[in-house]
């Protein structure tokens, strides 16, 4: 099937250099996976910005933040046999993990949808506390009614799990806690409650026996969350054979609400397809893309920090006309149209 996205053609919008370091001894080293809502007639994205010292030659260094709350700099020579640098994004020193780059929340805010500023008027989110001591990433934003809620992964060596923030006005946060512990992630709360209840998108792995699968969860108050199902597993020898995990809140379509989610292979190709789930009884899913509705094809997809990713946590809808705010190879942030029509009817 063809990609179904219309990509602006300012792709991409944002770039590293265009966010300040939250410090100056630091570097933004990728922007990712914003959360997107909007605010007082604008559209804002919450960016998750990775940062890290710049870099020595032979050297690694990363940042953590310590268990006294301050931010504190870990440094491994290259050739030391303990370390371990396959992947970019997490290394091993002596057996433990870490991140090489720290992440925050930063917000961004647009009169058109396609130029951002940072903006003054409100502040960086920082991960805090134990829970989060390195960082915090990949959030979604629901609004439901006038309170904006904040789904988030917080990340320490105790695993990565998921964050519950809330606020009104984007000047008083409210910190709520971890509502779904570790392994969970990818978290999406729907923006209207269905029988009295909220219900939310997330995702827990079981590498031992299962995988990376996408679960729902009903709670009566958005902090305690049960009544379990899972939704949707990956599927051997397709697009999403490795993960799959929710992007923003579902849409209310007239046929259902519509989930745009991504999918990895084995080689970590990350693209996004749909689901379509039953609008008063969520768990069942109506619909579910054989093939992406979006992949990573343009070169700023397929080439950065960690190349072949297309990965949404955020959007606007207008009528029939979807807009996703993405990251695309961990890297840079961009945007693309889609119809929601044509996406339904691609499920048929
Ligand atoms: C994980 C998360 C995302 C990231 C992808 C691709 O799913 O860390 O934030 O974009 O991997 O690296």
């Amino acid at each position: 099937m063809a990609d179904l996205a219309e990509r602006f053609p300012e792709n991409p919008l944002l770039r590293p250099t265009d966010i300040r370091p939250s410090i100056p001894s630091m570097r933004v080293e990728c922007l990712l996976n914003p959360g997107v809502f909007e605010f007082g007639g604008q559209t804002w994205l919450l960016l998750r910005t990775a940062e890290r010292p710049e870099q020595q030659l032979g050297r690694t260094s990363l940042p953590i933040i310590n268990p006294a709350g301050k931010l504190q700099i870990l440094d491994f020579a290259n050739d030391d046999p303990k370390l371990n640098l396959a992947d970019p994004r997490v290394i091993q020193y002596d057996g433990q993990d870490y991140l090489t780059t720290l992440s925050h929340l930063r917000l961004v805010v647009s009169d058109d949808g396609v130029h951002f500023r940072e903006s003054d008027s409100t502040l960086p989110i920082f991960g805090l506390g134990e829970l989060e001591s390195y960082g915090i990433e990949d959030c979604r934003v629901t609004q439901i009614g006038s309170q904006y809620c904040l789904t988030y992964t917080q990340v320490s060596p105790h695993g990565v799990g998921v964050g519950l923030m809330t606020t009104s006005d984007w000047r008083n946060i409210e910190r709520r806690g971890m509502i779904f512990p570790p392994h969970n992630k990818d978290c999406a709360i729907f923006s209207e409650t269905i029988g009295g209840k909220y219900y939310a998108l997330h995702r827990p792995s079981s590498p031992a026996l299962g995988g990376n699968y996408i679960w729902l969860a009903e709670s009566p108050d958005l902090l305690h969350w049960g009544g379990h199902r899972c939704l949707a597993h990956s599927r051997p020898g397709m697009w999403d054979s490795a993960r799959v995990g929710a992007g923003a809140a579902p849409i209310r379509t007239s046929e259902g609400w519509l989930e745009i989610y991504h999918g990895a292979n084995a080689e970590h190709r990350y693209c996004l397809g749909a689901l379509l789930l039953d609008l008063d009884q969520p768990w069942k899913v109506l619909a579910r893309s054989h093939e992406p509705i979006m992949e990573p094809t343009a070169e700023y997809e397929q080439q950065g920090f960690f190349g072949n990713v297309i990965f949404t946590n955020g959007h606007i809808v207008k009528g029939d006309e979807l807009t996703v705010y993405y990251g695309a190879s961990d890297t840079v942030i961009c945007g693309a149209r889609l119809s929601l029509q044509r996406i339904l009817n691609s499920l048929r």
